[in-house]
């Protein structure tokens, strides 16, 4: 019994050192062939020495000697498995596909529009101007020549955060604080937030963005109020685009035109298209000759000076040009969304 403990113990020393040398399946086939070989086996002939043993001490030298033949058995097949997987691995693996692709991220819908359109200002010689998005009674509405009484102001429309402290509802205060400070020429865009009380429905938040512009100097006149909004609509769609513009009115402006181009989905040919609605134009722009008033209000004589100005929706311009038929989507930061904005 003694001998044969000290068989298997010897057995398992030479076994833990031969483990580590096998490199390959074939080396790992020899070892295997000898412990475990039937015949010739390590194990084999640990079984024929069994035989010599009393019946009192066979069953603990059989449940030795099957454990230690276990423990065999269990180390080369976790070695024939580490042995196989790479070796698999490299079958199946076709080195001539393409890689995965990443998602690198891309900028927003709104914020690629809006940078569309700075680009096609800056390269006019706009210069591009911000400013707060909490104003006072007087930036927002004062200056730009608004009744005391007119519908805009009343708290029905417009967002208050004290009696005199609102959030924009517009842009336009921009230029006022510009005009203000800088005196003509003025040559300037006004991207940002703008913020009224609204329930959100498929074309109306409560903030969105708007884009304005202004262009003070001597001599302007409602020709370069046109040439500049022609050639910004055909930059921003393309040159065979249809341009219309409507007499209008805004406070701040007289004369004031809004700006309208041809349904670049049907061109007015289908009748009930889902972007016109059929009628074959989209009202995209609001403009006019700056009102001598709102100079006044600035200390820009308007006996010397004349400028135009010009706003836009850019979510709505956006959701028109994408064919985006709910503006939500744009602040609902779902990147099944997003993504389809992506420049890949
Ligand atoms: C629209 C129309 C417009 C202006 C904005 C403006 C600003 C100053 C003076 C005169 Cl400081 N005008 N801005 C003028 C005409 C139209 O926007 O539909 N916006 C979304």
């Amino acid at each position: 019994m003694e001998e044969l403990k000290s068989k298997i113990a010897a057995y398992r020393k030479s076994f833990e050192e031969a483990l580590p040398q096998v490199e390959d399946s074939q080396g790992l086939q020899n070892l295997r062939n000898r412990f475990l070989s039937r015949k010739k086996g390590q194990m084999a002939h640990l079984f024929e020495a069994m035989k010599v043993l009393g019946s009192a001490e066979k069953p603990q030298a059989g449940q030795m000697i099957n454990a230690f033949k276990l423990y065999v058995q269990d180390k080369l097949d976790e070695l024939k498995q580490e042995l196989e997987v790479p070796a698999a691995k490299h079958d199946t693996m076709d080195l001539t596909l393409p890689g995965r692709s990443r998602y690198w991220g891309s900028p927003h819908p709104i914020l690629h529009f809006k940078q569309r359109i700075e680009q096609i200002f800056l390269n006019m010689g706009f210069v591009i101007e911000g400013g707060p998005e909490v104003e006072t009674d007087y930036y927002n509405f004062e200056a730009l020549n608004f009744p005391p009484h007119h519908p805009a102001r009343d708290d029905w429309d417009t967002l208050y955060i004290k009696d005199d402290l609102l959030l924009r509802t517009h842009t336009s205060p921009v230029q006022i604080r510009v005009m203000e400070k800088k005196k003509p020429p003025i040559k300037m865009i006004n991207p940002g937030k703008v913020f009224r009380k609204e329930t959100p429905d498929p074309t109306h938040l409560p903030m969105f963005f708007q884009v304005e512009g202004l262009v003070v100097d001597r001599g302007i006149t409602f020709a370069h109020l046109k040439g500049t909004l022609e050639y910004f609509l055909k930059a921003l769609y393309h040159d065979k685009i249809a341009i219309r513009f409507r007499p209008s009115f805004f406070p701040f402006t007289e004369p004031s035109a809004e700006v309208d181009i041809g349904c670049t989905v049907c061109n007015g040919k289908t009748k009930p298209c889902r972007v016109c609605g059929g009628v074959g134009w989209i009202e995209i722009l609001g403009s006019g000759m700056v009102d001598p008033q709102v100079l006044k209000n600035v200390n820009i004589d308007p006996e010397k000076y004349s400028g135009f100005a010009f706003g836009m929706g850019i979510d709505r311009t956006a959701m028109f040009s994408y064919e985006i038929p709910d503006i939500r989507y744009f602040y609902e930061n779902d990147l099944r969304f997003i993504r389809q904005f992506s420049r890949k």
